[in-house]
């Protein structure tokens, strides 16, 4: 490719090249706005959207919370917000998160750094002078030297490719795109597509407030209850008491949170024990039934007693005995798809007004004017929910025109899958990082954990340049081969692949298959990336202007930086 590096017009550059150029706002986007401004950076942030937040921005449909738990999903590079801040439920709800973004954001003043509604279009990095010109929707330009997209690996939302979507007369809405004003649902006829994590949380509200809910399922989903409950005023002190060895265990751990496997392996204990540890996690409620024994994830057998407890418990609560085995998972691992929690799903299909139509035995046709019609049946709706997911992982990124200095358009570098070294740099874009994407583990863990490890290591791969007066750094193609080779096996050692998830890309039409997320575990990750940097940076460029065609990316072009110790907190 020699498409040539495109720069703005002079008039339209909205100011002078900043060292740090941060796009998006969420958790991994204010961490790094704050990081960059701490450690002496000049630093820009540009977010879609009008304010903080990111994925707690736009998902703000009814029953929205996040599984992981409150005290967990938080920023822990500071004591006193840690402190300062108090949760009211375990699991948060999004307009709880929504605040807590926004109070970070007060806190440490970082939107004076933002603009609000820029969507970043494209990006091309200039070799003359080593800057990235972002260009955005509203058409303008900004410079900086290093560019970080922290654009979230469920952000881009999947819109599904249905005959007649854009026929339907009644209101259609978006779990991912939902209105900012109140929709008042009462005694109207919806239809929810999709029971994946945001259907199975919104459809119980839905079901009680709806004349009729008709709830189109293409795949049946694990789900457990969440059992959230408020926070006694009492339990404060103990919960600050326990947060630093909380904390730690976090830091330490595959996935970012304290809890550990049931503390017997499966095949030292006896079936009464084995069902008593499930019933054990299914009571404790959350995600975590996905994890009860170690090895559950990569065992056949493990696993299939998993389900065989989760299908018991379907049957319990369904009354229906047809609705009950439209409602059982087939065909995929538990935890294989990102298990749902929910606050009384099943329960809801003992409701009266509430329907199930299996698409798998009677498949959707075409949405009309008047609804959505079905080989057996038309469904006549005031109003259509899409509850459809995302474009995961990459989709945020290569909706974007990003350009390298020899012509790379990182959507055609990534057409077969993300190509990453730890999931941070793609070789071909110097001085680009990507957050929380790709490669990273992020996506199977506690996301406020991996955005500050991410961040603190990338901050101080970014002083060590400048302290040595370097100008670019650009991921090895060999390193990023490695990388991506290591993702790939570390999935095919689990039962992951067996599943059509979104963290393959296969919900998305089209998209390649290939595992994204990097499934070793938020230490052992973060750990690899500490032995990268205390190898002298040894899977990236480390140098001036990279010119150099594919052949060259062979080997470090100039001496690698000495790393730079007594920087930010890390994982160890
Ligand atoms: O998206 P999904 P999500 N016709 O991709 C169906 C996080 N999250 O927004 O499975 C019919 O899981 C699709 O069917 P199938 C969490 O990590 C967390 O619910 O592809 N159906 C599926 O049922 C989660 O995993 C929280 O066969 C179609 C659904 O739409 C991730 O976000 C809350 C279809 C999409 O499910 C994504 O969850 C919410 C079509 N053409 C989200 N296209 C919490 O923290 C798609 N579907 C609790």
């Amino acid at each position: 490719m020699s498409t040539p590096a495109r720069t703005c017009d002079d008039g339209q550059v909205a100011s002078g090249a900043v060292d740090v150029l941060v796009v998006g706002a969420g958790f991994a986007g204010m961490y790094a706005v704050l990081q960059a401004r701490r450690h002496g950076f000049s630093v820009l942030g540009l977010e879609a959207a009008s304010g903080v937040g990111g994925v707690w921005y736009w998902n703000r449909y009814p029953g929205a919370r996040c599984d992981v738990e409150s005290i967990d999903y938080s920023y822990s590079f500071d004591e006193d917000l840690q402190r300062d801040w108090t949760w009211s439920e375990r699991y948060a709800t999004q307009p709880e998160i929504l605040r807590y973004a926004e109070h970070v954001a007060d806190r440490y003043d970082l939107r004076r750094d933002y603009r609000f509604d820029r969507r970043v279009t494209a990006a091309a990095f200039d070799g003359t002078d080593a800057n990235w010109t972002v260009t955005t929707e509203t058409g303008e330009c900004h410079r900086a030297r290093w560019l970080v997209f922290a654009t979230g690996s469920l952000s881009a939302p999947n819109r599904p490719d249905v005959p007649g979507l854009d026929d339907f007369g009644g209101l259609l809405l978006q779990t991912s795109r939902w209105p900012h004003t109140e929709v008042d649902l009462t005694g109207r006829r919806v239809g929810v597509i999709g029971t994946g994590s945001s259907g199975v949380q919104l459809i119980p509200r839905v079901a009680e407030v709806a004349a009729r809910l008709t709830v189109f399922q293409r795949t049946a989903n694990y789900t457990v209850p969440v059992l959230n409950r408020q926070f006694a005023p009492h339990e404060w002190n103990e919960i600050q008491r326990a947060y630093p060895e909380r904390r730690r265990r976090s830091w330490a751990s595959l996935a970012g949170t304290p809890h550990v496997a049931y503390h017997k392996q499966y095949a030292e204990i006896d079936e009464a024990e084995r069902l008593a540890a499930f019933e054990a996690r299914w009571r404790e409620g959350g995600v975590l039934f996905g994890k009860t024994f170690d090895g559950q994830a990569v065992d056949p057998e493990i696993n299939e007693a998993a389900r065989r407890f989760a299908e018991r418990k379907v049957r319990e609560i369904v009354r229906d005995p047809q609705t009950a085995e439209d409602l059982l998972p087939s065909g995929h691992p538990v935890g294989a798809k990102r298990i749902c929690t929910d606050s009384g799903y099943l329960e809801t299909f003992n409701r009266g007004n509430v329907e199930l139509v299996n698409l798998r035995r009677d498949p959707m046709v075409r949405i009309t004017e008047r609804g959505v019609e079905t080989a057996r049946a038309s469904h006549d709706l005031d109003v259509l929910v899409l509850a459809t997911g995302f474009d995961a992982m990459t989709g945020a990124l290569t909706r974007i025109d990003v350009r390298g200095p020899r012509g790379d358009v990182l959507a055609h570098t990534w057409a077969h899958g993300p190509l990453t070294h730890l999931g941070l740099g793609v070789p071909g874009f110097p001085n680009l990082f990507v957050l929380t994407g790709p490669g990273s583990p992020a996506g199977l863990s506690n996301l406020p954990l991996a955005a500050e490890q991410q961040v603190n290591w990338l901050m101080e791969l970014l002083a060590n340049c400048r302290q040595r007066g370097i100008r670019t750094v650009e991921a090895r193609a060999d390193a990023a081969q490695a990388w991506t080779r290591r993702v790939d096996e570390a999935a095919r050692a689990t039962l992951f692949p067996r599943a059509d998830s979104w963290y393959l890309g296969a919900n998305v039409s089209g998209k390649p298959r290939v595992f994204m997320p990097y499934i070793g575990g938020f230490k052992p990750y973060a750990d690899r990336c500490d032995d990268d940097r205390d190898g002298g940076y040894a899977g990236w460029h480390v140098g001036d202007v990279t010119t150099a065609d594919a052949e060259d990316l062979a080997g470090p072009r100039s001496e690698p930086p000495a790393p730079v110790r007594g920087g930010p907190r890390t994982a160890t």
